[in-house]
């Protein structure tokens, strides 16, 4: 039988395993790419490999997230990420040069490579046919070591697309529909692959749009396919020599179909506080709205930005609105600036921000208490904007440019005619500020700056884990939950000890006191634990404040493999009624002797009497990482 595509890419990295959905393979990795929020911890992991040069075809290190410098630790970080990159072989994109998923889209991707990368929206790199997978820092840093990347073979999600977009809806509102369609647990253990007469319509932002969203389906990936459109896109960025052809065979089989009809779709919105909770903008109808904030590596391409020029050309930005625009590189800036359409924003009243990510990690443009915020951008997580009670709404930038200049939420077909934007024939190319490697890395000093500490390290697993229940959440709960970002913790981002005092500090302010206070415990949840970010950070610092097991319903993908990378057991109810035998604080034993030789292990609630069994469901390699107390201390066994 023929392949899909996504079996092709992984036949030829595929290192160990079958190719059989659930079981555990591992594939090599070609490209690597991380961003400064979770750059610092994946560089000082892969410092402590002693891998010299990586070796990866190509490894790019960005400065994207933590742009905000209110004080010494970002500017730091930067420092040492600049040097450390220089060392050992890395590419450094500045500060200024644009978000990691988009300017790895224009300059560097590849159809048909693997991508890993240390933020969740890696996917972006499907837009061209790349398998772009997230991960956390230590996962990137084993693959930039040369090592190979584990992950279950997924299942694979076709979405075949019909028709064609109609005027003034958008890339957006595709993805907004499958959300829609699957909600934010329906991807997990899956890749979305695209297919149909409709992927023809779509350029590749808008192909990138798609896949950088279906990180909020829970999947693995999403992969279009690579075709004349892809062609023209890397010919635009003087990249063709890259361009191979990609397609699934025409016999291709696939665990489950989808159809999606672009010619149906309407304008959408994601309501608070998730991004399937999607209807349509008529739907909601014309609620006030305070700030709108466009850009994120969701849109803020070129085309993206022109149609909001296009939009606002000519008119006022409402005078109750605040309107944010980020472009998302600084090719896309340049070339706004040069051909006259940054003019039209200024002019319409838009306050113009950094290429960066901005609001969108809450770096800056908090909202007003309680106010409404349209944002172009892919995660409406309760308090992730900055202000605990706003209302954050996920849309298109046409959308969001129609509400910017009404100061209602707005249907951008009321708008009249439409604004058409012509893929440029050639982009504006000047790679100057990603910086090569030191040809002599003897030459370089890696330069590291107070914020800079050590890297915590686990300990080995004892027979018995014994403590208090700490903290006992719902269904859905996110890495923003777990370990909040924003202007004013992400800059401890290398400071775990520091970090640390925030953990769940949106949930319960006093978590990291009573963890610390009972010598650690036990954390509680519903199905999806952990779903977004790839910060290992919800690991990292919950291991420190001394976090020895997480039991849930299910585990998002990412979050579950960082708590294995740090040691922390992540165990999932059997019967998933035995949620309700544990409250808050109870003391919860768990007999670990049989890890990695029984299915299943005893729990006793030594509060209530009560006992039940939780499932830790790991590989072989996984249950020796997890003995050993994560993957550092597992590697440095394995090499002495
Ligand atoms: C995010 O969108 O939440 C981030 C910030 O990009 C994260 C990475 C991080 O927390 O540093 C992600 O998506 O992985
Ligand atoms: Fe940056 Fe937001 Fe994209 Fe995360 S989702 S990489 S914070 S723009």
């Amino acid at each position: 039988m023929g392949q899909n595509i996504v079996q092709k890419i992984i036949d030829s990295h595929l290192l160990s395993g079958e190719m059989v959905p659930g079981q555990e393979i591992s594939i090599r990795i070609d490209q690597t790419l991380t961003q400064d929020a979770t750059g610092t911890m994946a560089y000082l992991q892969f410092e402590a490999m002693g891998v010299p040069r990586v070796k990866t075809k190509l490894s790019v290190s960005y400065v994207d997230h933590n742009t905000l410098q209110t004080g010494f630790e970002n500017a730091d970080d930067h420092r040492f990420l600049q040097t450390i990159a220089s060392k050992h072989g890395i590419y450094f994109s500045r500060p200024g040069n644009g978000i990691c998923h988009q300017v790895h889209l224009e300059r560097f991707g590849i159809p048909g490579m693997t991508l890993l990368g240390s933020d969740s929206h890696t996917p972006t790199g499907g837009g061209l046919g790349m398998l772009a997978i997230g991960a956390g820092g230590l996962d990137v840093a084993v693959a930039m070591g040369g090592g190979p990347f584990y992950l279950n073979m997924p299942k694979v999600v076709n979405v075949k697309l019909s028709g064609k977009l109609r005027p003034w809806v958008s890339a957006k509102d595709v993805i907004l529909e499958l959300l829609r369609i699957m909600s934010v647990k329906g991807g997990v253990g899956k890749i979305v692959e695209y297919s149909g007469e409709g992927v023809k319509t779509l350029s590749v932002p808008e192909r990138a749009t798609i896949t950088n969203m279906g990180a909020e389906l829970g999947a693995t990936t999403s992969v279009f396919p690579s075709d004349e459109i892809t062609l023209e896109f890397m010919k635009a960025q003087k990249r063709q020599k890259d361009w191979v052809e990609l397609k699934a065979d025409p016999d291709a089989a696939y665990d489950e179909v989808i159809e999606i009809n672009l010619s149906e779709l309407e304008p959408m919105v994601a309501q608070p506080h998730s991004p399937d909770n999607v209807a349509k903008v008529n739907e909601v109808g014309s609620i006030p709205v305070q700030q709108v904030a466009i850009g994120s590596c969701t849109n803020s391409s070129y085309t993206d930005l022109m149609r909001v020029a296009g939009i606002l050309k000519g008119r006022k930005v409402h005078p109750n609105v605040s309107l944010a625009i980020a472009p998302g590189s600084r090719q896309v800036f340049e070339m706004l600036a040069r051909n006259g359409a940054l003019g039209d924003i200024i002019a319409a009243g838009a306050r113009i921000l950094e290429t960066a990510c901005g609001p969108c990690i809450g770096m800056g443009q908090s909202p007003s208490s309680g106010a409404v915020t349209v944002r172009t951008f892919n995660r409406n997580f309760e308090g992730r904007s900055g202000t605990a009670d706003a209302k954050v709404y996920l849309a298109s930038p046409e959308v969001a440019a129609a509400t910017a200049l009404t100061g209602v939420l707005t249907d951008p077909q009321t708008l009249g005619e439409f604004v058409e934007v012509e893929m440029p024939e050639e982009f504006l190319i000047d790679d100057s500020m990603v910086l090569p490697p030191a040809e002599d890395p003897s030459q370089v000093e890696v330069l590291r700056g107070p914020n800079i500490k050590p890297l915590p390290v686990n300990s080995e697993l004892p027979p018995t884990l014994t403590g208090s229940t700490l903290l006992k959440v719902e269904d859905n709960i996110t890495t923003d939950h777990i370990m909040p970002a924003g202007a004013k913790i992400l800059p401890l981002r290398s400071n775990i000890p520091a970090i640390s005092q925030h953990v769940f500090s949106g949930v319960d302010a006093s978590f990291a006191d009573r963890a610390k206070a009972s010598g650690g415990g036990f954390v509680v949840g519903g199905h999806n634990y952990g779903q977004g970010s790839s910060r290992e950070h919800a690991a990292l610092a919950p291991m420190y404040l001394g976090v020895k097991a997480v039991i849930t319903k299910s585990f998002a993908r990412i979050h579950r493999a960082n708590l294995v990378n740090f040691g922390i057991l992540p165990l999932t109810f059997v019967d998933e009624k035995d949620y309700d035998k544990i409250s808050q604080a109870d003391n919860l034993e768990i007999d670990v002797t049989g890890l990695g030789i029984v299915e299943e292990l005893n729990v006793k609630n030594t509060t209530t009497g009560a006992e039940f069994k939780v499932r830790p469901d790991l590989t072989e390699r996984q249950s020796e990482i997890i003995k050993a107390g994560g993957l550092l201390n597992f590697t440095k066994k394995q090499n002495s």
